[in-house]
């Protein structure tokens, strides 16, 4: 069986590290891929006055997953709308800490379940006056609802006993409330343990006490925000992949975004892409192929080389070829 895998390299540095990615599945020969390449973000904006051509979301629609790079200036009209194609309704990023690297907090093993379609990424804003603007947030309880089951059945099948539910329901009293309420009937129903924990003290004890947490259930803002800073944590936004997991289908990406200060030099760290590469394949059934991805990628960070945000002087390149050496 050949799957379709739709290529999305976007912006800065989207398009050093996503090639990486494919060279990763292409050297997966129990596995037959098909890759097709479209175009997103702020140059193809420049050009055609369209971050997200029709054609890419197409592409998108109709494969059987997508490998998306990085979002620039146009994020909100390319990263957001791609992840509404793919249907997908749960953000999943692992932040987890190597042996080898030198991480503020060795023993951090999370997963941030970010709730992907609602909340202040909803993208309604309003400018009321020249100096007064304003943003809607939208929870409702079936995306909440969503979010909560898939969150609790992912600690349960992967073997995570500590499930936090983030909220911030003492100031958004209706939102989060709502956020909250219908995340702990979850809970209640399927008889889980689970914390509930505000989202402004959670990023203390993230910071603090990683080991402590295990899946963290998220509203839209706070699971971006909390997983950079879980990043920060494990070794540096190169090492963070996520999947945007739908009913139907997904997309997988880095957490970073497009990194202008080092776009076109050749030294973005391929780890984070390459790791979503190791989730496609997981989401596809192939979880052995998964595994040999994320030993090649933990030996290089072991071995080297090693990218200059992980403290080396190896390009992209050097760092690809030894996770293809690897596998
Ligand atoms: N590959 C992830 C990416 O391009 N991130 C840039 C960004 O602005 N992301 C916002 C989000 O993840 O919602």
């Amino acid at each position: 069986m050949t799957h379709e895998i739709a290529v999305i390299p976007g912006d800065g540095i989207g398009q050093e590290v996503t090639p990486a990615a494919v060279e990763v599945l292409e050297a997966i020969e129990s596995v037959d891929f098909d890759f097709v390449e479209g175009e997103a973000g702020d140059a193809v904006q420049a050009e055609t006055g369209e971050a997200l051509p029709q054609a890419t979301r197409d592409l998108a629609a109709d494969a059987d997953a997508t490998l998306f790079g990085a979002a620039g200036e146009t994020a909100a009209d390319v990263i957001l709308p791609l992840r509404q194609v793919v249907d997908s309704f749960a953000n999943v990023r692992p932040a987890v800490s190597y042996p080898a690297l030198d991480a503020v907090q060795p023993d951090t093993d999370l997963v941030f379940i970010r709730e992907n379609t609602e909340g202040v990424y909803k993208g309604i804003e309003s400018e009321i006056t020249d100096s007064v603007t304003t943003c809607t947030r939208v929870i409702t309880e079936e995306a909440s609802r969503d979010i909560a089951e898939f969150g609790f059945t992912y600690a349960r099948q992967n073997g995570y006993d500590d499930v936090t539910i983030a909220h911030k329901a003492n100031v958004m009293r209706q939102t989060d409330g709502l956020f909250l309420e219908t995340a702990e009937a979850v809970g209640e129903e399927r008889g889980a343990d689970y914390d509930t924990a505000l989202m402004d003290a959670l990023a203390m004890h993230l910071v603090m006490h990683p080991e402590d947490y295990g899946v963290v259930i998220c509203p839209n803002l706070a699971g971006d925000m909390l997983s950079d800073l879980a990043a920060g944590l494990v070794g540096g936004l190169g090492l963070l992949p996520s999947a945007n997991v739908g009913p139907e289908n997904a997309l997988f990406e880095p957490v970073h975004g497009s990194a202008p200060d080092i776009a076109g030099q050749g030294v973005a760290n391929p780890s984070a892409m390459i790791l979503s590469a190791a989730m496609l394949l997981d989401h596809l059934g192939y979880d052995e192929e998964g595994d040999r991805v994320r030993a090649a990628v933990e030996t290089v960070l072991e071995s080297g080389p090693r990218t200059p945000d992980l403290g080396g002087d190896a390009s992209t390149r050097d760092v690809t070829d030894a996770v293809l050496g690897e596998l």
